[in-house]
């Protein structure tokens, strides 16, 4: 009897655990995040990134044929001319062919490399007028948000930090705040109480700005990053290609709490972002898991 008891207990439990999967699933995914024994970059999210991952690549193959071929080059004349090998020196000086040889080949893989990496500096500093405005401003040691178009601002805290009720280290009420959120412990110092929220495939325009000292806002997966100077108002922009949970960390040492505000920025799609809109107008500017799946049921029925 006890058998069977624990057994359903078993059983109910799994049920649960399975449904709880069912339903984070239908959250959205954390694409953008550093994950532990890998090296390289987030995946792409934006044509911006994956240009910039591009170019890191070509230019990675140039430097290691660089480096390989002057390597092999000075092992060779260490061995072939050292003074056992090479009793009697040559004496002459200057040889003109390979002096132009070795001050043109550097101008052409220069201009080649710059041919590449022009192009993409100029698409990611010339700012296209956005869809959406965000304006973004660091504070010692939190971001404020202000979608300037739709009137709606809020503050952004690391969950575990003073502001949600912690002390910035993981202890067992941060590790349930962050499951309440639907994170797990290897997001905490990543994960904020309040998101970015932005639409899927629409130019996002950041105004990026400091309060007090510079910080730095970035979001590696959209190959953005952008010093945040008090006095400035600076730009940056993206057109996220996939919903997801993106993060950033604050990349200007701005003081005591810098490793401490993070920058969390879900995408979502054009219809859970306008119900969200709508929801952050009336106050409510957190967007949980329930909320996309609730905002998305929505859209299903009105399809229907
Ligand atoms: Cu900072």
């Amino acid at each position: 009897m006890r058998l069977w008891t624990s057994l359903g207990g078993i059983a109910a439990s799994t049920a649960a655990a399975l449904a709880g999967t069912a339903a984070s699933a239908q959250g959205l995914e954390i694409v953008g995040r550093p994950v532990d024994g890998l090296m390289g970059f987030q995946p792409a999210a934006t044509e911006l990134a994956r240009d910039l991952q591009g170019l890191d690549h070509m230019l990675l193959i140039i430097i290691t044929v660089i480096s390989i071929f002057v390597t092999a080059l000075l092992l060779w004349v260490a061995y072939r001319y050292s003074a056992s090998r090479n009793k009697t020196p040559a004496t002459f000086t200057h040889n003109s062919p390979l002096e132009v040889a070795w001050t043109v080949v550097p101008i052409v893989i220069l201009v080649f490399i710059g041919a590449f990496s022009l192009p993409v500096l100029f698409k990611q500093q010339e700012i296209p007028v956005g869809d959406i405005t965000i304006k973004v401003t660091g504070y010692q040691w939190y971001w404020g948000y202000e979608y300037v178009d739709a009137g709606v601002s809020f503050d952004s805290y690391m969950l575990g930090a003073p502001a949600t009720g912690g002390d910035n280290r993981l202890t067992p009420e941060v590790s349930k705040q962050l499951a309440e959120a639907g994170y797990t412990d290897d997001e905490f110092l990543l994960a904020t109480d309040t998101a970015v929220v932005v639409p899927i495939g629409k130019t996002v325009v950041m105004q990026v700005t400091g309060a007090d000292v510079i910080h730095s806002w970035t979001i590696p997966a959209f190959g953005v990053k952008q010093d945040a100077v008090p006095g400035r108002l600076a730009q940056l922009w993206f057109k996220a290609e996939r919903e997801g949970v993106y993060f950033g960390q604050c990349s200007e040492l701005c003081g005591l709490a810098h490793a401490y505000m993070p920058i969390t920025v879900k995408v979502v799609s054009e219809e859970v972002y306008a119900k969200w809109l709508e929801a952050a107008k009336a106050g409510d500017v957190v967007l949980s898991a329930a909320d996309v799946e609730a905002y998305s049921t929505v859209q299903v029925a009105a399809n229907n």
